[in-house]
């Protein structure tokens, strides 16, 4: 009943639990892949943007507010920085923001579903942009639960899991095995990032899912922002890492290398970030 009207009068809405979050605007591109549904729409306030399954995925001109919070916290703050893995991840956005560290060698990208990508590249390219061109850049089709599955120990410097919402395709990138073989596969010094649903309009599923990392990983922390298309509006990331909760604080040399062309993030605003857990989350989280 809800979808139906999804798409009509110009408006383009996600629905979820009785309330909606759209823009007006005008759909570009509406296909069934193997995996999903996918859209491209234009809209007047933020551009460009893509929706999976009837999700918001991300926006031309909102895109910094979850590329830079997903990725910056973990490349500042992993003891080294030479291979960084990216499950998901399809328009481009995370892998962009990973390549402005100069330092790092190789970025594994590994994306389910390859029209994602075709259509990112064609009507999204400012997104990722030169990141696509980059060498650096090793792209895979394939499912991210199976490739970490079957890697060796101790391989990555960076792990983020930019993945849809908890449901269909993206379900078990919210899964303990799948976050056990994340542990197994970073190195000791390394720090792993997922985008963790919103306090507010995915309660349950956020608070369950930092409580299964922290039951995986030694350290790990919610961090708390803003993307103006999601359900709420207000969103989280979770970083974790094995010898130190090392996400806290930011490498000066990788501060200096991107903090004047940064949107959204800075040392100021990711330290707040973290400092921002809402007073019913931190109680959940230390019963
Ligand atoms: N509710 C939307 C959660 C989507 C997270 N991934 C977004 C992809 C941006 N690169």
């Amino acid at each position: 009943m809800e979808q139906i009207n999804q798409f009509s009068n110009n408006w383009i809405d996600e629905y979820h639990e009785g309330a909606r979050y759209g823009l007006r605007g005008k759909i570009l591109v509406n296909e069934k892949s193997d995996f999903q549904e996918i859209t491209i729409i234009d809209s007047p306030r933020y551009g460009r943007g893509l929706l999976l399954d009837g999700c918001w995925m991300t926006a031309e001109k909102q895109e910094k507010h979850y590329h830079e919070a997903i990725v910056h916290p973990a490349l500042c703050s992993s003891k080294n920085l030479r291979r960084a893995l990216i499950i998901g991840g399809g328009d481009g956005g995370t892998a962009r923001e990973c390549l402005r560290h100069l330092s790092l060698e190789q970025l594994d990208m590994i994306e389910l579903d390859r029209r994602v990508v075709e259509l990112s590249k064609k009507y999204l390219n400012c997104i990722g942009g030169s990141a696509w061109e980059d060498p650096r850049l090793k792209l895979c089709f394939e499912d991210g639960i199976e490739y970490v599955n079957n890697l060796d120990n101790d391989i990555y410097d960076v792990i983020i899991v930019d993945g849809s919402d908890a449901k269909g395709p993206a379900k078990g990138l919210f899964n303990k095995i799948f976050f056990q073989n994340c542990r197994r596969i970073l190195k000791s010094g390394g720090v792993f990032a997922t985008q963790s649903e919103s306090p507010e309009s995915f309660q349950k599923i956020h608070i369950e899912t930092i409580k299964i990392i922290r039951e995986v990983f030694e350290y790990a922390d919610p961090l708390y922002g803003w993307v103006p298309m999601y359900p709420s509006g207000w969103w989280s990331w979770t970083f974790a890492a094995i010898d130190s909760p090392r996400y806290l604080e930011p490498i000066p040399n990788r501060i200096k290398a991107i903090k004047d062309t940064c949107h959204i993030w800075s040392p100021t605003w990711q330290q707040g970030a973290f400092q921002a857990i809402p007073a019913f989350v931190e109680r959940e989280l230390n019963k």
